[in-house]
């Protein structure tokens, strides 16, 4: 807020308050970083501060450093410069830490000498998630106050702990859920008593202990696919360990610095960009969502009870409607079992509490009060039609009605409605409750209110949403049915399912199309290309393997047999009889098998999805190429670090 300075500060008898306030997340641009600086340094002449409270206003305490900056010319004064001033201070300083401490936000609080957090507060240095290292002092204090295995999981898989986890392994030293009052109490007995009788040390806490370095790094290197900066993190810990401070520092910088300036980080930041402009399409216009407090879920298969999982994680109440009773029960539960595991893994808290707001039925007459339905029925559409029927008659007028459908035309089922104004896609993808992407798919009917009723919904079930138009497939099916079919042609020319698959996860995939086929079922996609037979653009190469292969029962994992044969049910191994399939299409289409080298494979999928990306954007189905992108990443398992098949077409590597 120009002129208002991005931190403040008041005196509270012998204690200074000093407060961050650059919304909406506190983050540590060059205005705050300046300011920031320049209270220390009158809060160090002043000898009547006998100690500091530094807070964040809003939502949080810091976010880190401004994402925004990078990318252009370093100004002083540098976090890591101002960090090093507060942490040499002679006047303590307590960090007082409410809803987020990220990347540099953490390194400005273990800079303080101590800390006081809500249990809920999330802390975290997820700078890999941006292809970075902490750059201000995170890979020299972390280890030394929560000791070395603790550090490398925060730092070198990024994930954030809460204030509760925090207190637990000592990187905070008080818990509160009233924080100014507590943290006013703590300052007056650290300015009282001194630092280290309140919090029982000076400055850094542990001395670390070197783990199994070959261990540590054969796991992150796994788990990490070919992304370079967690690595990159495990060795700067690792080289720190042995550093004094200040060459450990200019160790830990240069290492910030090659990586702030190399492809990946570039690549994850334009996803961070990209997913919170997703968020917002044009199409939104100034239209507000309506209301959702009360949802309804029609079919409790695998998606639909997803789906309800997910509504009643997110705080939903749900009504699940099956054709029948024992339908029902099945559906209910899929849903206890997918909150069970979510309890499990400590996403929610109690399971029994989120089902009291759950209830299943038969009667369409039970959804009244909802104010939101999404239909997961069977991919048909004179079901869908029927369903959408029962939903206009029971529903009210008011309540959005929203389907799941994969691929069918929601333009069609539409024109089919009294109210269509009020339908759009919400396309989740399995299992739902956990998949990040959704895709918002607008009908050429579908009124603002109802697109952003459906972005509202996104946000608040924590997913990525992107807006994509009516075709088959929308954005991301459609993208993989094109290099999917690549692949094919690539197979039939020569190489095996085991080859390409192999070159997909030597680029980053978790796995590759043949072995995502197998795992989903290869009848799904046999279905669609039989639906799309009277449509296809007879120019175009077929290949029948695929086809050969579900008429010969060979459906996947869930047959013991597809692209890959399943012995053990779960293992890939090479399957004769798909060999055998794709000589004979070879016999008979006339071709010599020839060689591939997996960057020859990659290249062809690559330009296989952006050819089709650019047909994508062309059509107006996606509305920006950093869409697709967003698309590809949280649905198709497309590596993060990569960009996206958009962004490396329109940003390439030497
Ligand atoms: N810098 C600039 N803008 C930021 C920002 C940041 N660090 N974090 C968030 N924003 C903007 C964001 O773009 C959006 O703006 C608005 O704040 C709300 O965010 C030296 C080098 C904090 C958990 O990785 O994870 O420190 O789109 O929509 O879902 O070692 O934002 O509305 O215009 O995401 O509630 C490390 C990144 C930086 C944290 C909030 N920090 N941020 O999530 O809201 S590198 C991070 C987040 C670093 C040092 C290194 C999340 C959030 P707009 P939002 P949210």
């Amino acid at each position: 807020m120009a002129g208002l300075s991005p931190v403040t500060v008041e005196l509270l008898g012998a204690i200074a308050r000093v407060s961050l306030n650059a919304p909406p997340v506190n983050a540590a641009g060059q205005a705050l970083r300046q300011a920031l600086w320049d209270a220390a340094a009158a809060i160090e002449a002043d000898t009547k501060i006998k100690a500091v409270i530094l807070v964040g206003k809003g939502r949080g305490f810091c976010a880190g450093a401004d994402i925004s900056e990078f990318g252009r010319p370093a100004q002083a004064p540098l976090l890591a410069e101002l960090l090093g001033k507060i942490a040499a201070a002679h006047t303590p300083w307590l960090a007082a830490l409410h809803g987020m401490a990220l990347g540099g936000g953490l390194e400005l609080a273990l800079a303080c000498h101590a800390r006081i957090a809500t249990p809920d507060c999330q802390l975290g240095l997820p700078e890999v998630s941006l292809g970075l290292i902490p750059g201000a002092g995170g890979t020299f204090r972390l280890p030394r106050v929560v000791g070395v295995a603790q550090a490398v999981e925060m730092i070198c898989y990024g994930k954030p702990i809460t204030g509760k986890q925090a207190a637990e392994i000592g990187l905070v030293d008080a818990l509160a859920d009233d924080l100014p009052t507590n943290a006013l109490a703590l300052a007056q007995d650290i300015a009282t008593r001194g630092l280290t009788a309140v919090t029982g040390a000076t400055g850094l806490r542990v001395a670390p202990e070197p783990p199994d370095w070959g261990a540590l790094t054969a796991t992150l290197r796994r788990k990490t696919r070919g992304q370079s900066a967690p690595l990159v993190a495990l060795e700067t810990i690792q080289t720190s360990l042995g550093l004094p401070e200040h060459k450990a520092l200019a160790q830990e910088r240069a290492a910030f610095i090659a990586l702030r300036d190399g492809a990946e980080s570039a690549a994850l930041r334009h996803l961070f960009r990209a997913e919170r402009a997703a968020m917002r399409p044009k199409q939104l216009g100034t239209a507000q969502p309506r209301a959702t407090s009360n949802t309804g879920v029609i079919g409790g298969g695998t998606m639909g009870s997803g789906i309800a999982t997910a509504l009643l994680m997110a705080g939903y109440p749900v009504t699940l409607i099956e054709r029948d009773e024992s339908a029902a029960t099945k559906g209910a539960a899929l849903v206890r079992h997918n909150l069970d595991a979510a309890q499990s893994r400590g996403l929610i808290a109690d399971t029994a509490a989120l089902l009291n707001t759950f209830q299943t039925s038969t009667d369409y007459a039970a959804l009244a009060p909802c104010d939101l339905v999404i239909e997961a029925v069977f991919e048909d559409f004179d079901i869908k039609r029927a369903v959408f029927t029962a939903l206009e008659a029971h529903c009210a007028p008011e309540a959005i009605l929203a389907s799941n459908t994969s691929y069918l035309d929601l333009n069609a089922l539409a024109a089919t409605l009294a109210q269509p104004a009020r339908l759009l896609g919400l396309h989740f993808f399995a299992p739902a409750h956990i998949m990040k992407l959704l895709e918002v798919v607008e009908t050429n009917a579908t009124a603002p209110e109802t697109l952003a009723t459906g972005f509202a919904l996104a946000r608040a079930l924590g997913k990525v949403a992107v807006r994509a138009g009516v075709c088959d497939g929308f954005i991301g099916n459609r993208i993989m049915s094109a290099y999917r079919r690549e692949c094919e042609y690539i197979l039939a020319d020569g190489a095996s399912p085991a080859d390409i698959d192999a070159a997909m996860r030597g680029f980053g995939f978790p796995m590759g199309v043949f072995e995502m086929q197998d795992l989903s079922g290869l009848e799904i996609s046999y279905a669609m290309r039989k639906r799309q037979a009277a449509t296809r653009n007879s120019a175009q190469r077929y290949i029948p393997i695929a086809d050969w292969l579900v008429e010969a029962g060979r459906l996947g994992r869930k047959t013991k047999g597809g692209w890959y044969a399943y012995p053990d049910g779960k293992t890939p191994e090479p399957a004769p009889d798909t060999a055998a399939l794709i000589a004979r299409y070879r016999r008979e289409a006339g071709i010599v098998p020839r060689r591939f080298e997996e960057t020859a494979i990659m290249g062809r999928i690559l330009a296989a999805m952006q050819g089709e990306g650019r047909a994508i954007l062309a059509e107006g189905i996606a509305n920006s190429a950093d869409d697709i992108d967003v698309v590809m990443v949280n649905g198709y398992g497309f590596p993060r670090w990569r960009g996206g098949p958009m962004w490396m077409l329109a940003n390439p590597t030497p």
